[in-house]
């Protein structure tokens, strides 16, 4: 297969002046007729004319009014063009409905829709499929469908067709289209400058009743970009589509955003606090791409993480203003640590800007989106807040238009800052996480720390630089109190040292305050200093972390040395949970132990060979230990976190219903579930039902529970895919594959939708003791079903690969069994491009 290179960069040759699209809507012959004006670029140095195609067939193509024959191979068509302007006329027909990959145009549900991002263009009409080529579009859709959309804004409609004319010059990828029997949800809002904008959320008749939430967050989105980056909404009418198959999360086509259902849809019965939370990051996003993404856009793909770093770096901002600051900032420390650590230290490490790749859509990863994102963070504490909102507001005026490179964006930071970002620029280069090695000295007042740096070899990047780390450090003293607010050290160099004077004694010192760097940090403590922090620190994320690294520690010295749970830590936790005058949603996070994966990354860090029964076995009885130290104080606890009256999704209630429901799962290890049974009869809302019935399955006293939730939600696809996950999540370890397994046989279990896919084997690699159980039945069992997949949809496919990025961490039995399944995937006939790249790369 053909690799790309960021270092090959050319500029398309020709400009597109505008382009028309008309599309004659049939399920398995949809023809689409392009008209499309070129005109030579005078400076080009290459003016080869190509465009891209896939899986098209090509009925006619003429240049201006003259029939012409392209050459054409499976990957597009060159022709010989004239050296002035001209028009481009194509026929093409493609088959929506024999679409199941879900690029291009394909139907779910009998809708038609798109998804475009990256190279999906290219599967609907012939076109120079790069996101540098920005045009307008004027699109004529033709068919019996109700309801028929497309970018920008209407401009006529009659029976059978509707045009649809977008304003703004924007690449290909932003293209959409969705026609179908649809229904609206309507809102409106006024921008600052008073410009009205109709909003509208589209469903499947029936589901209008899950809209109001996603509505509000759209409105709350536009509000805040305006009030906190000065950003206002760009065209009359702003649309979101809602769709049961696709394959991400969500899209941010101009002007008509296309949502996975599960991304959007809402209600109290149906969907958890975590899912409402989510849902609102999500619509924020997708509609903050509307600057940063669509805009501003991408020179080429290598530049990916420029959109999706900061976009998810503001989404992260909208959450912590909309809800808690340090709640959010350790939710998303955990989720860092427990996607982009494993992929940072294992075979598919890459830098946020990756240099070469074999199929794109293989790099929306962890480290593009939120190790990017993080980048910016680091960013924006060096600079400081107030020279960041300067740089930003410089990026937007000197930008607005483009497709734009990392170069530029740290460009305006040294221009509105007079900073040199040379090695800053590492960040975005170097893959591989960052080890930090602290060490302290203290002598006649003046404490020292002493920070070491360096960054394991990662593929094709044996030797690392030094790079910036912005390490924000507090200092307090031995009774408690603050002795020094947090200020932000510069670690440039390999070794580098900071004094503090004039101390009385000898400091505790809380570094890495709120996560500064996304880096390892390496430090000889105590268990005593770490209860020290979780009781004293300033910095909620600091406390936190304290209590995590406990937690740890202890759950490795059981794995280890078979020691019995640390009880100093024990009563430290029972201290946290029982004092009301802590924020429920925190004490919810410090009681919610590492996950299995989690430990199994600390021991693989530390040189040591995880066994995950062993880990399983830890975790067990640990969370058993505990619910008997809490024994006494558990029926007051769950009594006082029960929320009562209506439910709302806010920040307030679902803080204290996440404490509850960690306060019912250690109450069911007890009282054989009578709490739990009672809560999932009672319940009035999917957190509280779900918690319930999580907690019985979990004990193997959830059949009746299943059962009666199975009954009352099988018409609804998104609570049924809560259903599948939690039986495979929920399962002991040597029950797991075969209880996935048994519900791939299930009747609505469906291989070709990607939730349904990702329920069951999102939930298969999620539970690792299970996953790793050493019959090897579940490596084989995801390795047949990716085989399957693979046909179907390749780039699902390819990213579930990347289950199996930590096969090297095990022993040698395991590793022998992960090995001969992956090979099998990387043998089977006809493996797609995607996924022979990613098992390429894991088993290398
Ligand atoms: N550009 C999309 C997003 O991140 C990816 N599908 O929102
Ligand atoms: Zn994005």
């Amino acid at each position: 297969p053909q690799t790309f290179y960021l270092k090959e960069y050319t500029p398309f040759g020709y400009d597109v002046e505008s382009v028309h699209l008309t599309f004659r809507l049939t399920p398995e012959t949809t023809r689409v007729l392009s008209k499309i004006r070129f005109a030579p670029k005078a400076d080009a140095a290459d003016k080869t004319f190509f465009l891209h195609g896939e899986d098209l067939q090509l009925i006619s193509a003429k240049i201006d009014g003259q029939d012409v024959a392209p050459e054409a191979t499976d990957k597009g068509l060159t022709c010989n063009v004239p050296s002035a302007p001209f028009t481009w006329e194509a026929e093409v027909e493609i088959n929506p409905a024999g679409n199941t990959a879900l690029e291009g145009l394909y139907m779910s549900n009998r809708m038609y829709c798109t998804q475009c991002e990256a190279e999906g263009f290219r599967k609907i009409t012939y076109y120079p499929d790069r996101p540098d080529v920005m045009s307008t579009f004027t699109v004529r859709i033709e068919g019996d469908e109700p309801v028929m959309l497309s970018n920008g804004n209407p401009v006529g409609q009659g029976e059978g067709w509707a045009e649809w004319h977008d304003p703004w010059p924007k690449p290909a990828y932003l293209f959409a289209l969705v026609a179908g029997d649809l229904v609206n949800y309507p809102g409106a809002f006024t921008t600052r400058s008073g410009k009205e904008v109709e909003l509208n959320i589209w469903v499947r008749p029936g589901d209008e009743d899950k809209c109001a939430f996603g509505m509000e967050a759209l409105k709350k989105s536009m509000k805040w970009d305006e009030d906190v980056y000065g950003l206002e909404y760009d065209l009359d009418l702003f649309n979101i589509v809602a769709v049961d198959d696709f394959n991400m999360g969500a899209m941010e086509n101009k002007g008509l955003n296309i949502f996975n259902s599960s991304c959007v849809l809402a209600s109290p019965e149906t969907s958890t606090d975590a899912n409402f939370e989510r849902i609102e990051a999500i619509i924020a996003h997708e509609y903050f791409h509307n600057w940063t993404g669509n805009r501003i856009t991408c020179r080429d793909w290598f530049q990916l993480c420029l959109k999706e770093g900061l976009t998810v770096f503001r989404d992260a901002q909208f959450t912590a203003d909309m809800r808690s600051e340090p709640v959010k900032r350790i939710e998303d420390v955990i989720t860092l640590r427990a996607r982009q650590f494993p992929e940072d230290n294992g075979p598919l490490a890459h830098p946020p800007r990756p240099e070469q790749f074999q199929e794109i859509n293989n790099f929306y990863t962890a480290t593009v989106y939120e190790k990017g994102a993080e980048v910016i963070g680091m960013l924006k504490r060096l600079v400081g807040d107030e020279n960041y909102y300067k740089a930003l507001k410089l990026y937007f005026a000197r930008h607005d238009g483009q497709a734009c490179t990392i170069e530029d964006w740290l460009k305006v930071f040294e221009d509105a800052t007079g900073r040199d970002l040379q090695q800053f620029k590492l960040w975005y280069s170097q893959a591989g996480t960052p080890r930090v090695k602290v060490s302290e000295d203290f002598a006649d007042g003046t404490y020292t720390l002493t920070f070491e740096q360096s960054t394991p070899p990662t593929p094709g990047q044996p030797d690392k630089a030094p790079r910036v780390i912005p390490m924000a450090v507090g200092l307090l003293s031995p009774n408690g109190s603050e002795v020094r607010p947090t200020e932000v050290l510069e670690l440039t160099g390999a070794k580098q040292s900071f004094t503090f004077d004039g101390l009385a004694s000898k400091p505790v010192p809380s570094i890495l305050r709120e996560f500064s760097a996304p880096v390892i940090l390496e430090r000889e403590t105590t268990n005593a200093e770490r209860a020290f922090l979780l009781a004293h620190d300033t910095d909620p994320f600091n406390r936190w972390e304290a209590g995590n690294a406990l937690a740890k520690e202890t759950r490795v010295a059981m794995v280890l040395d078979g020691a019995a749970p640390d009880a100093a830590y024990l009563d430290a936790l029972e201290k946290l949970v029982r004092d009301d005058n802590q924020d429920p949603a925190f004490r919810a996070l410090v009681l919610t132990p590492p996950s299995q994966a989690d430990i199994a990354q600390t021991l693989h860090e530390r040189g040591f060979t995880p066994d995950p029964q062993k880990i399983y076995d830890a975790a067990e009885t640990f969370t058993q230990t505990l619910a008997q130290q809490l024994e006494t104080s558990l029926p007051r606890l769950y009594a006082a976190t029960t929320v009562d009256g209506a439910y709302a999704p806010d920040a307030k209630g679902s803080g204290k219903r996440a404490l509850n429901g960690r306060i019912l799962s250690l109450l069911t290890r007890l009282d054989g579930g009578e709490q739990a049974v009672r809560q999932y009869a009672a319940a009035d809302n999917m957190t509280q039902q779900y918690a319930a019935l999580a907690a019985l399955m979990k004990a193997e006293k959830g059949d009746a529970q299943s059962q009666a939730f199975f009954d009352q939600w099988q018409d609804d696809r998104l609570v049924m895919d809560k259903w599948f996950a939690l039986q495979v999540a929920c399962s002991a370890p040597q029950k797991t594959a075969a209880t996935a397994a048994a519900l791939t046989k299930h009747a609505l279990f469906d291989i070709k939708n990607p939730n349904r896919f990702r329920a069951v084997f999102g939930a298969l690699a999620g539970n690792h003791a299970g996953f790793h159980h050493a019959s090897g039945e579940a490596y084989a069992l995801l390795a047949d079903n990716l085989i399957a997949l693979d046909k179907l949809n390749p780039q699902t496919t390819a990213r579930m690969c990347a289950a199996f990025q930590t096969w090297k961490r095990y022993g040698t039995d395991r590793k022998a069994l992960l090995r001969a399944q992956m090979s099998r995937i990387a043998g089977a006939p006809g493996l797609s491009r995607d996924t022979n790249e990613m098992i390429t790369r894991i088993l290398d």
